[in-house]
């Protein structure tokens, strides 16, 4: 076959050639639909980003971070976007790939690229969230996933200190699949991205205030993949497997589809032995849930149910992340035979038993005086904001560690550790009985989440921080080094 432009590709992806192989830097490309902000009128059939698969242990994309111009619920809007779209195109990976991305910087300021839950090396080229691609700069990065890499669904989005929420919140996102040897037996499998943006009169970003910012900001618009209220269609009997992300820059997402059979299979990383059957899922920022969904007759919306996020204090105004209906699951025809059944998964690490090097407390705080530019509000870790030279905390390479991570502000803050992942071991003063992994912990407003964490297989310095991004911005984040 004819190697054809990556350019051509997209226009043959944007017009539903499913499958098509690109000759293009020797690897097989597959795009099966564009979808995504192209078809972006409310109410149509749901689209999916592009698939890009790792082939021989490889897998090498190009990147383009650069502003595009696309319909959502009918305007004309700018974003910004990886690849003309919104989300970028979905990474599927193995244990042990090597995952090479050429980001080309075409926006008119600085990003750089995280890839959130990767267990990769954070130095170099690697998962690196010091580094700075000024405008109009390329950058090669390169990852390896160790053979025992966990399965489960991640994402990528810049990480740049500063304009993380800024560029997330206009459209840099997309999904990176690490796959199972044994896949769970289903009629389909969707990605889907759920993110939330405002426009202002010109169909451009509404840019955040200065309260926004202190809050967490949420936007007018909900999107699955891209998409206002769109559709998601099957046929009775069939079982669906549903890899959500939450995408939003602060909203927490509690879904619930009524009259459907929901389970979890998995959050973050790795799944359950089991499946659970659940009524809803709560994602704070930068969560994923594995769902298993088998479809009854009928339409019902998937929505999100309304959280209380906690408020400001002395501040005022609480924050709550409000209902609304995300897509529209229309489920009609004849039935089709019952499934296979769910084969076991591994049973999961459990480190409660284990004997931990060191314990530690960190205390997120918000504290009134003036903060990161001039704020009225600053967003502190143990009293401090975010200074990349200086090094929080220093970690032994190969030490199980156990975490206590408080919050005294009145408002939830999400915690994200970058490359180790934290078995979540107490939540609100009770033991979590079931070995539960987790990359984001909810740190409750007025409490204390703990954790252990096995600083194991790669050494080198990143951070961890606030998941609700405008914190981070604002300073919620400190600098680890494993060693
Ligand atoms: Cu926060």
């Amino acid at each position: 076959m004819e190697p054809i432009s990556r350019r051509r590709a997209l226009q043959l992806g944007a017009l539903g050639a499913a499958g098509v192989v690109v000759g293009g830097w020797g690897l097989t490309r597959q795009f099966t639909d564009l979808g995504g902000v192209r078809t972006t009128g409310g109410g149509g059939a749901l689209g999916s980003p592009a698939e890009l698969r790792s082939t021989g242990g490889t897998l090498r994309v190009e990147l383009d971070a650069a502003p595009f111009t696309g319909d959502v619920a009918g305007r004309r809007v700018s974003m910004l976007g990886y690849a003309d779209g919104v989300p970028g195109p979905t990474l599927r990976l193995r244990p042990g790939d090597r995952l090479q991305v050429q980001l080309r910087n075409n926006l008119d300021e600085a990003t750089n690229l995280h890839v959130h839950g990767l267990h990769v090396s954070p130095e170099g080229n690697a998962d690196n969230p010091f580094l700075t691609i000024n405008a109009g700069e390329t950058f090669d990065y390169d990852y390896q996933l160790p053979p025992d890499h966990p399965t489960g669904t991640f994402w990528y989005h810049p990480h740049l200190h500063g304009s993380v929420a800024d560029q997330l919140f206009a459209g840099l996102y997309g999904a990176i699949v690490v796959e199972e040897d044994r896949p769970v037996p289903v009629a389909r499998e969707r990605v889907l991205v759920i993110s939330d943006i405002s426009f202002d009169g010109q169909g451009n970003v509404r840019r955040a205030s200065q309260a926004d910012r202190m809050m967490g900001r949420e936007g007018d618009l909900l999107l699955v993949n891209g998409q206002v209220s769109p559709v998601l269609e099957g046929r009775p009997g069939e079982r669906e497997r549903w890899r959500v992300v939450n995408a939003c820059s602060s909203r927490f997402l509690r879904l619930a589809v009524k009259g459907q059979q929901l389970q979890l299979l998995g959050m973050d990383l790795g799944r359950s032995e089991r499946p659970d059957d659940v009524d809803e899922v709560l994602l704070a920022p930068g969560n994923r849930a594995d769902l298993l969904v088998t479809l009854r007759a009928g339409t019902t919306e998937l929505r999100t149910l309304g959280f209380d996020r906690g408020g400001m204090g002395m501040m005022g105004s609480g924050v709550a992340s409000g209902p609304a209906t995300l897509a529209t699951l229309a489920v009609t025809g004849n039935s089709v035979a019952v499934a296979e059944p769910v084969p076991d998964g591994p049973t999961p690490r459990d480190l409660r038993d284990a004997s931990v090097a060191r314990r530690r407390e960190l205390t997120m705080a918000m504290g009134m005086g003036m903060g990161m530019g001039g704020r009225m509000m600053s967003f502190t870790i143990d009293g401090k904001e975010f200074d990349h030279q200086r090094t929080d905390q220093e970690v032994n390479a190969g030490d199980i560690e156990e975490w206590t991570i408080r919050n005294t502000s009145p408002m939830d803050h999400p915690f994200h550790l970058h490359v180790w992942p934290m078995q979540l071991v107490e939540e609100r003063g009770r033991p979590v009985e079931e070995p539960t992994w987790r990359d984001v912990v909810i740190v409750p407003a007025g409490g204390a989440v703990v954790v252990r964490i096995p600083f194991e297989d790669i050494v080198g310095r990143t951070v961890y921080h606030c998941h609700i991004l405008d914190h981070e911005d604002l300073g919620m984040m400190g600098v680890i080094e494993v060693g």
